[in-house]
């Protein structure tokens, strides 16, 4: 649960660090079964430090971290945020280098809540992630997506120059420290980015998604849905599974009721026609835009 400062910090701004989530033991059993996954993804590609690799965190052989969705913990945070919520992830990452400044959500009516772990201790120059507060609102989020370092039109063009160290420092953004045991919160329509981390840093995702409640929010949600269930090109990861979380996520081994709640409305909302509603998506420079049908 999040206290009421907590709660208004993340309405307001877009973000919460929360301190001391997780106990020693707990991290033991991440950083475990991160180098399980890690081990698996080194028999397809050695790791060199050169290029990021990702990895669900949903399946078998990582039981403790995929039951973490389903953990009061990050699940009533996520409901305080947004009411009822649907899961979208859980995944990690060995990053490497800077990261640009970007958004997670795929557009302004299709968003949820981030919860990110890092494994290391991260600061201003090690790779903490540093963010732009409020910029998960309108009209600034649409402001700022003017004009390049921040247009990810021209971000996704130029990443090499979107990642220099002088180019990402010439935003202002509040750096969010963190060191083991915490976790940062946040909205994925915020803009965020990381400077100076080391070659092989280790970040752990939780991500839920908002529960659709206007008609836009459900045409980005249809969307959502047809590519949640899926089968994608997984050639670049072929240590991750084809669908955006394992088959034997879905099988729902232990019958959990709220996993059976998503996969049941990730199936309703994959079978609804884009546009019936009156609102459709449209791709735009990378993006989602929801426009009228
Ligand atoms: O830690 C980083 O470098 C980037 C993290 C990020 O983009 C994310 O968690 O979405
Ligand atoms: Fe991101």
């Amino acid at each position: 649960m999040l206290n009421a400062d907590q709660l208004y910090q993340f309405n307001t701004f877009g973000f919460v660090v929360m301190k001391n989530v997780f106990s020693q033991e707990e991290l033991k059993v991440i950083q475990k079964e991160f180098d399980t996954k890690a081990a698996e993804a080194s028999n397809y590609e050695k790791f060199t430090g050169l290029k990021t690799q990702n990895f669900n965190m949903m399946g078998s052989t990582t039981p403790f971290y995929a039951s973490l969705l389903e953990d009061h913990r990050f699940l009533d945070a996520a409901k305080q945020m947004y009411g009822e919520v649907l899961v979208h992830g859980a995944d990690a990452n060995r990053y490497v280098g800077n990261t640009y400044w970007h958004y997670d959500a795929g557009s302004y009516e299709g968003y949820g809540v981030k919860f990110a772990i890092y494994l290391q201790p991260v600061d201003a120059n090690t790779g903490a992630l540093r963010v732009i507060p409020g910029s998960h609102k309108r009209p600034w989020f649409d402001d700022l997506d003017k004009k390049p370092p921040l247009r990810y039109a021209w971000v996704r063009l130029n990443n090499d120059q979107a990642e220099d160290t002088k180019v990402i420092e010439s935003i202002p953004g509040f750096v969010c420290k963190s060191t083991p045991g915490d976790v940062v919160a946040f909205d994925m329509r915020i803009y965020h980015a990381s400077v100076g981390g080391s070659s092989d840093r280790h970040h752990c995702t939780l991500v839920y998604r908002n529960y659709p409640k206007t008609p836009q929010e459900v045409a980005a949600t249809i969307s959502e849905a047809k590519e949640f269930m899926t089968e994608r090109d997984n050639s670049n990861t072929p240590w991750n599974p084809k669908k955006r979380v394992p088959d034997e996520w879905l099988d729902n081994p232990s019958n959990n009721s709220t996993r059976q709640f998503w996969i049941d409305e990730w199936m309703k909302f994959s079978n609804m026609t884009d546009g019936k509603n009156g609102y459709k998506t449209v791709a735009i420079d990378g993006k989602i835009e929801v426009v009228e049908a």
